[in-house]
This record gives structure tokens, sequence and C-alpha cells, in this order.
């Protein structure tokens, strides 16, 4: 008898999506977006607090130095966006540096429930903030925010954590163009960046030798596992991270280690993985210092300012709609 659990509530899209890139041709994948269930987001936190990866503390280390000048540049914003805020610990500075000027409304948007409960506890009491959590896509919740503000109120949109690399060049630049939309003169987009360093320190920062990303990476099939009943057996992966100097990305992987079928009730879905065969996970894409400046040409923004990290090749860029 089999001991498999079909969950009783399967979200129509989380199956759909999972299905679909599954059965994706060439090369199957698996959207990033759902490695932050309640697990993932954990183990996310627990990837930042690596030595062997830098990027986290470069991004939160260029907020505490320059928050006040990074707020200084941009028209004054009341209302803050945050596109995917995780658990808000790198926020914290930017906020304290414009609640010196006044109240400030702070709109966090996460699809994972667990990283706006935990963004919730962190930034929730700050004085002359005002938290409203937005459990929403991106776009869906910066469109909220948007429409809740008044005329003559600035908004400021923060991308940190260079979440922006997981998307693939071109629809970076649609995703940027999509953000503009939402934003009229005087608003602002801080966006973080990281830059290409050596190809091995970049792996190393994706392939940890305590293995605490590949737990992560895992976990996306454990999850599909719990929520749609299936039964990936974990220890025929493997975790794979590759440079793609082409394409100037980390991707990562999962990789078959045998011939082996896997069966997905709840996408009403059964694979055949060949030996070797991988799973795409995640990209995440590395820049170069001058990149921002023209992704916010073809988006429609005005670099007004540029930070980067002394010690992790790192940017936070600003800019502005003129
Ligand atoms: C949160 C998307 C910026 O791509 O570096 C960390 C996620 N993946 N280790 C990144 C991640 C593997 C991270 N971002």
């Amino acid at each position: 008898m089999s001991t498999q659990l079909i969950p009783q509530v399967v979200s129509p899209e989380f199956a759909a999506e999972i299905r679909d890139g599954l059965t994706k041709a060439g090369q199957r994948e698996l959207p990033s977006k759902y490695l932050y269930d309640e697990v993932g987001s954990e183990l996310f936190e627990a990837i930042c607090l690596l030595p062997e990866y830098g990027l986290t503390r470069a991004d939160t280390r260029l907020l505490q130095r320059h928050a006040g000048e990074i707020v200084s540049r941009m028209p004054l914003p009341m209302h803050v966006a945050e596109l995917g805020s995780g658990s808000g610990k790198k926020t914290r500075k930017i906020l304290e540096a414009l609640a010196k000027h006044g109240r400030t409304f702070y709109y966090p948007i996460e699809i994972s429930p667990a990283a706006l409960a935990a963004c919730e506890k962190e930034l929730g009491q700050l004085d002359f903030v005002s938290l409203v959590g937005y459990e929403k896509p991106y776009l869906e919740g910066l469109r909220a925010v948007a429409a809740r503000r008044e005329a003559g109120e600035h908004l400021c949109v923060l991308f940190l954590g260079s979440t922006i690399g997981n998307f693939d060049r071109p629809a970076a630049d649609e995703f940027l163009r999509k953000v503009r939309e939402e934003l009229v003169p005087g608003d602002s987009l801080l966006l973080g960046t990281d830059l290409e360093k050596d190809a091995d320190v970049q792996i190393l920062a994706y392939d940890d030798p305590a293995g605490v990303t590949a737990a992560f990476n895992l976990n996306l099939l454990a999850r599909i596992n719990r929520e749609l009943g299936s039964d990936f057996q974990l220890r025929n992966f493997r975790h794979l991270a590759i440079w793609n100097a082409e394409e100037r990305r980390i991707e990562m992987h999962l990789q078959s280690t045998c011939r082996q079928r896997v069966n997905i009730p709840g996408a009403s879905l059964l694979i055949r993985l060949e030996e070797g065969e991988t799973i795409w996970t995640e990209s995440s894409h590395k820049y170069g210092a001058s990149d921002p400046l023209e992704m916010a040409k073809r988006a429609g923004f005005s670099q007004t300012g540029q930070w980067i990290d002394d010690e992790w090749a790192f940017a936070q860029n600003l800019w502005i709609v003129e």
C-alpha cells in the first residue's frame, strides 16, 4: 500500500506551472519563485549567512553606509513598495532614513506568506512607518499600491538582492518596463544587481560545501511532493550550479542520478527522467557595472546614482522617472 498523501487542496496555478515546466520540450524547468515556501524561505535566510554567499552582506552594507545619501537623491517618497521583501532585514536602513523626513507607508509585496509574515514581524513596529503587506505577484501588488497614493505623493520601488537576476535579460527589460508603466514623474526605483566576478567565486556562492544551497534547491521537489502528492525521491537527484559564460549567469539544476519515473497526481502527470537529465530550477544573471545604466534607459528611467561594494562586487542603482 502506498503511504503517499494526496493533498486535499491543490493550487491550480501551481499545478499548471509545475506541469508546464516538467513537460517542456528539450530542457525541463521549474519556476524559481516556487523555491520559497516556508522551508525554502528559511533555507534562503541560511544561505545569506554563508561565507561563500557574499551577495546579501554586500547589499546590506551598501544600504547601511549610503541610506542617507540614497534617500537624499530621490524626490522624497511617502510610499515605498518593495518587490519580494523577503524577511525585510535589509530594508530597515532605508525606512529609517526615510522616516526621519516624515511618515512613510511601506508596502512589502510577496507571494511567499512565510516571508511576508517574517517581514511584518521585522518592520511592523518602526516609528513613523505604516506597513501594509500584499500577498501578490510583483506587478499585481505594485498596481494595487500605485492605485492607493494620491496626486503629488511620490512612490519609491525597492527591488533589492539582485532578484532581477532571476529573469532572462529580455524578460528583465520587459518586467522593468512594466514597473515603469505603473510610475509617474518623481517616482524612483532602487535596483540591486550582483556584478560579474571570478567564475570559481560565483560557483562556490551557489554550491557551498555545507550543502545549504543544495538543500534549498532539493526542497523544491520536497515541496512538490507535499503540495501535489508526488513521489520525487530526493536521494535520486543531485544539486548542480553551472556558470553559463555565454549568458553570464549561474544556473541551478537538479540532476537525475538514475533512470526513474515520478508520479505527480496533483498535476495529473507521470514523467520519465533519464540518468543525467536535469531540471533547471533557477538562473542568477550577473551584470557589468555599466549594464544598469543601459537597462534604465531601455525601461524609461534615468539612473541618478550607483553605489558599488568594495568587498563583493554588487551595485545599488537609483533610477528616477523624469
Ligand atoms: C534571492 C534570487 C537573489 O539568485 O542569488 C541564492 C537566490 N539561489 N542561492 C540569487 C539564490 C541560490 C538569490 N536571489
